[in-house]
């Protein structure tokens, strides 16, 4: 089973394509407003389940480069997540029945907290919110001898304290030698803040002011059994001038990149930034500023839907103590409450 939208400016309309695509047999699993992102596709989007592959078209068949076993492995993987998750949203749903008070009261609380409808209303019949996303509170790339850590993401997120945060708790904590990169050349004094809190920790720290010097360092300091790598703030317009360093740390295979996003972001401008920062290819979150917010949803929603694991959370300012390994139990706590946290943990990381 494949989840497949369709938009457009009304229901009925949206209803209507995806019938004559999909056949009369397709499940309606869902119908809502569109999103700030998918606006301009139509103003509503109704979300079908259907059995793969959806109308297959000579034209958009595999090219041979594109048929060997890797190709088809992704397919198969990707096609194994789509009916996990269809299949959590089903799971327990009576999706057409009435709903009881209290999976209505549980579902508005949940939304209320900027949770995605479809995965309030999954939870709400039964299935399991931590079931939805993933966490990951490891440093480095899997199978590598180091963790070379690089945190990226918009001006402010937190970057900078959460990385020293990172290095006193992980570096100086073990006693394993540790090394701090700064490829923040943006900001004038960035990286003579950087330099005094790593002098503070005792942990050294070099300035490198190109990719191929950040790439020459990351070799220089290859015995050292950490290495992070702050990153600059790359605003909106900014990203072109990032590209060059983007590109070196998306194609590294030690860097392990988490993009560091504040918890306290507007949903919708969270995941526009989350699209900004593709071309770093991060492969996990680490949010911050939960301190700063009450609605937890969106930081959900954006793992789960760019299945991408949670790594940390930073809670405050200070360092190194309000930073916290992302626990399934903690997130689901947070958006559901205490009172079904357990419950809806699931297979609690
Ligand atoms: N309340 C709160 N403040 C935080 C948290 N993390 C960082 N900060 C504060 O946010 C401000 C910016 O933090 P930085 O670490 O300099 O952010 P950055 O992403 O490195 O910023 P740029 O390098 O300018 O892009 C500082 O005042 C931090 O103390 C957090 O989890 N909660
Ligand atoms: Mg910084």
């Amino acid at each position: 089973m494949k989840l497949k939208s369709y938009f457009s400016g009304s229901v009925e309309a949206a209803m209507e394509l995806a019938r004559k695509e999909l056949g009369e047999d397709a499940l309606l699993v869902h119908a809502r407003p569109a999103t700030p992102e998918t606006r301009h596709l139509g103003a509503y989007e109704v979300v079908f389940g259907c059995h793969p592959p959806l109308n297959p078209h000579p034209a958009a068949a595999p090219g041979p480069e594109a048929a060997g076993p890797d190709h088809l492995r992704r397919d198969l993987a990707e096609m194994k997540r789509e009916i996990e998750r269809l299949s959590k949203c089903l799971s327990g749903a009576r999706l057409f029945a009435e709903p009881a008070r209290e999976e209505s009261e549980l579902c508005a609380r949940l939304m209320a907290n900027e949770l995605d409808p479809m995965i309030a209303q999954a939870v709400a019949r039964g299935a399991s919110l931590g079931e939805f996303f993933e966490v990951d509170a490891t440093l480095g790339r899997r199978g590598a001898n180091r963790a070379v850590v690089a945190l990226v993401g918009p001006p402010g997120a937190g970057k900078t304290t959460t990385l020293v945060k990172l290095a006193a708790r992980y570096g100086l904590a073990s006693r394993k030698p540790a090394q701090i990169l700064s490829a923040d050349v943006f900001r004038i004094a960035a990286a003579d803040q950087l330099r005094s809190l790593a002098a503070i920790l005792g942990i050294g720290c070099d300035v490198v002011e190109t990719p191929v010097a950040l790439a020459q360092a990351i070799e220089e300091h290859r015995h050292k059994d950490f290495v992070f790598i702050d990153t600059p703030g790359l605003g909106r317009d900014d990203m072109e001038d990032g590209a060059d360093l983007a590109r070196l740390i998306a194609s590294h295979p030690e860097v392990d990149t988490h993009l560091v996003l504040p918890a306290s972001m507007k949903p919708a401008d969270m995941a526009r930034v989350i699209e900004r920062y593709e071309i770093f290819q991060p492969k996990k979150f680490l949010f911050t500023r939960i301190d700063e917010t009450a609605s937890f949803g969106a930081i959900l929603n954006e793992a789960s839907r760019r299945e991408r694991p949670i790594s940390f959370l930073a809670t405050g300012q200070q360092i190194p103590d309000d930073l916290e390994a992302a626990a399934k139990e903690k997130i689901c706590g947070l958006i559901a409450g205490p009172a079904i946290s357990t419950r809806s943990a699931g297979a609690a990381a």
